[in-house]
């Protein structure tokens, strides 16, 4: 969930008292809110900002949310330019900035539904979210006045996804999208599971959040502030309903009904009803989002198959969920990045909406405009990624060392065992709640691996020192033999960057273990996302994980490594390593200890691909 820029500025003038009711004397921006009528009859709550002063008609600039689209001043009440937030350019030159309550949340009628599929596509009678921002721009170019007949949506994740709805049969006045962080297929990555591991600590605390109360953003009222024993204490994933939900929350008891990739994440994924690119659309994405990592990158490439017109567009940065939209995403944990890029991309928003709905501008935007972490610069690329990589393959071997030379010998492996009962912890305790007080939530993408670096249950495969910097610029991916003595496991891979041991100039990150790239693969679904099928005890069999795309150089002196564990709690459910049908509805005695193998030798090399550029 991202908090909104705009809202948290208006409650800071809330609760600093200087609450502005007059037009200030250079400008500032009036709020009127609505109930816009959609073609079923539902209403949706609107809150409209626009120029109190006589400005040239501006464009609608149009955010819809599951979080709450009011803000605590009554309409009519006017602020002051300088705190619109990060809209502040854009507000500068007359947009009208538009909230919407999605359907079914806070003060819009009808009904939610978590991840809504687009339904009209294939009924013309029905609505859905594609059909919702429709009707609301239909109303909105007529009804608010001195707009310039032009709309544009942004947003950051749900609204992203609702952005990317919107552009789907779109209106035609709404002439661009940027949908930023939005998730694109919920089984196959982002919010709820990664390769078919469920996501269990993000999908319990947010369909509370979401569908506990209409009306607010419920946090799940935990009686402790480490939840690390309190996943481990709630056992087998039955219990969630059994103990705690009850069989109330829509979007639990849909996990629980559908396992596997069937139609239901068919139906919801973007993937399936968005085939191309029928407005311009700039893909917004972060290379350590902690949410929505896959989503950008996957639509992204998805639409470029068929962009024959040229309206889609990538941004990446080296940003977690929605950090753009901070004030300066200059640094992410103990990781600095050297510049302001949020303020670097907030001005290459501004340009992509001032070319499409103001028509200011040459319109020459690069395809891919992606950060590279390691040099710390802004890169531009004519296709994303780029073609010109060499793809090495960096093999582990049996001494947990790495090299681009493939293992010869005939046997060679490396084994732990993997215990449920004491999961590996994806991020160092507390696991605070997702977004409660003090949460580290937002930055265990770049957290120091060496928290668990030396558990028996990790194997970690590393390389000499780099003589010279490496740059691997697009998608890695890992390819792991591997056996288990269950009947079902999950791989979790991580590609590591690891510092130099003593760094003089900058002491405190001697030695840091930086991921650069990690995934989880659930064993079960390793030859069908549909079709699950147990493991064979013993027997090696491959894992192909895709890693995502990274812009990252590896500099001289810095080794890299890879690492493979078989739990990420509780981010990731354990998996009871022993097959059973539905693991929503293991019981205690499904879940069991197993021996996993990693094999290392000439006949099942583990390997990750990694595209390599000269630069
Ligand atoms: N990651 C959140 C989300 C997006 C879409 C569906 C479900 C969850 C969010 O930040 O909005």
């Amino acid at each position: 969930m991202m908090q909104k820029n705009l809202l948290l500025v208006l409650l800071i003038i809330m609760i600093s008292g200087k609450l502005y009711c007059q037009a200030d004397t250079l400008s500032s921006y009036t709020k009127k809110s609505y109930m816009v009528p959609m073609r079923d009859g539902v209403k949706l709550f609107t809150v409209v900002l626009a120029p109190t002063q006589k400005m040239p008609p501006g464009p609608l600039l149009i955010q819809r949310t599951p979080y709450g689209a009011d803000f605590p001043l009554p309409d009519n009440s006017t602020i002051p330019l300088n705190q619109m937030g990060s809209f502040s350019d854009m507000a500068r030159e007359g947009y009208i900035f538009v909230f919407q309550d999605m359907r079914g949340k806070f003060k819009s009628e009808g009904t939610f539904e978590m991840t809504r599929p687009l339904y009209h596509l294939f009924d013309k009678t029905k609505t859905d979210e594609s059909t919702d921002a429709y009707d609301a721009i239909e109303w909105l170019i007529k009804n608010i006045p001195n707009n310039n007949g032009n709309a544009g949506i942004n947003g950051v994740s749900y609204p992203g996804y609702l952005a990317l709805d919107a552009s789907v049969d779109p209106h035609p006045a709404l002439k661009a999208s940027s949908p930023q962080a939005s998730p694109a297929d919920m089984f196959l990555g982002d919010d709820f599971h990664h390769n078919g591991a469920f996501r269990l600590s993000y999908g319990f605390e947010y369909s509370y959040l979401v569908e506990n109360d209409k009306n607010s953003n419920s946090d799940f009222p935990f009686p402790q502030y480490d939840l690390y024993n309190w996943y481990l204490q709630l056992g087998p994933l039955k219990n969630v309903n059994e103990k705690y939900f009850k069989g109330r929350l829509a979007a639990w008891n849909d996990f629980v009904k559908h396992p596997g990739y069937d139609d239901y994440w068919l139906k919801s994924s973007t993937l399936t009803y968005i085939q191309r690119p029928q407005i311009p659309i700039l893909h917004v994405g972060g290379y350590f989002d902690q949410e929505d990592l896959n989503g950008p990158q996957l639509m992204y490439s998805h639409l470029e198959k068929k962009d024959s017109f040229n309206r889609n567009f990538i941004v990446l940065g080296p940003w977690n969920h929605g950090g753009w939209e901070g004030r300066k995403a200059d640094s992410l944990g103990k990781i600095s990045f050297g510049s302001n890029t949020a303020q670097w991309f907030q001005a290459l928003q501004k340009r992509w909406f001032d070319y499409w709905l103001r028509g200011i501008g040459d319109g020459k935007f690069s395809e891919a405009n992606c950060f590279q972490t390691g040099s710390n610069t802004w890169k531009t690329y004519e296709t994303w990624p780029p073609k010109n990589a060499v793809m090495k393959k960096l093999y582990a071997t049996a001494d947990k060392k790495i090299g681009f030379i493939k293992p010869s010998a005939i046997s060679g492996s490396v084994s732990y065992l993997s215990d449920p009962a004491s999961p590996v912890p994806y991020r160092n305790l507390p696991i605070e709640a997702t977004y409660g007080e003090g949460s580290r939530w937002y930055t265990w993408h770049v957290e120091d691996q060496r928290f668990v670096t030396t558990r028996p249950d990790v194997v970690s495969f590393i390389m000499d020192s780099l003589a010279e910097n490496m740059t691997v610029t697009g998608k890695v991916m890992a390819h792991i033999f591997a056996s288990t003595t269950g009947t079902d496991a999950d791989f979790i891979v991580k590609l590591i960057d690891v510092y130099p041991a003593f760094d003089s100039s900058n002491r405190s990150m001697s030695g840091y273990q930086l991921p650069v790239a990690m995934e989880v693969i659930r064993g079960r679904f390793r030859k069908s996302f549909s079709q699950p099928s147990p493991l064979v005890p013993g027997k090696a069999e491959e894992f192909i994980i895709d890693l995502h795309d990274i812009n990252h150089r590896f500099l001289k002196g810095h080794q890299l490594m890879i690492q493979i564990q078989s739990s990420w709690f509780p981010i990731i459910d354990r998996n009871p390593q022993k097959f059973v049908p539905n693991i929503f509805e293991a019981r205690e005695a499904d879940f069991i200890k197993a021996t996993q193998t990693i094999y290392c030798n000439k006949q099942y090399a583990s390997y990750i691909e990694l595209p390599v550029v000269k630069e």
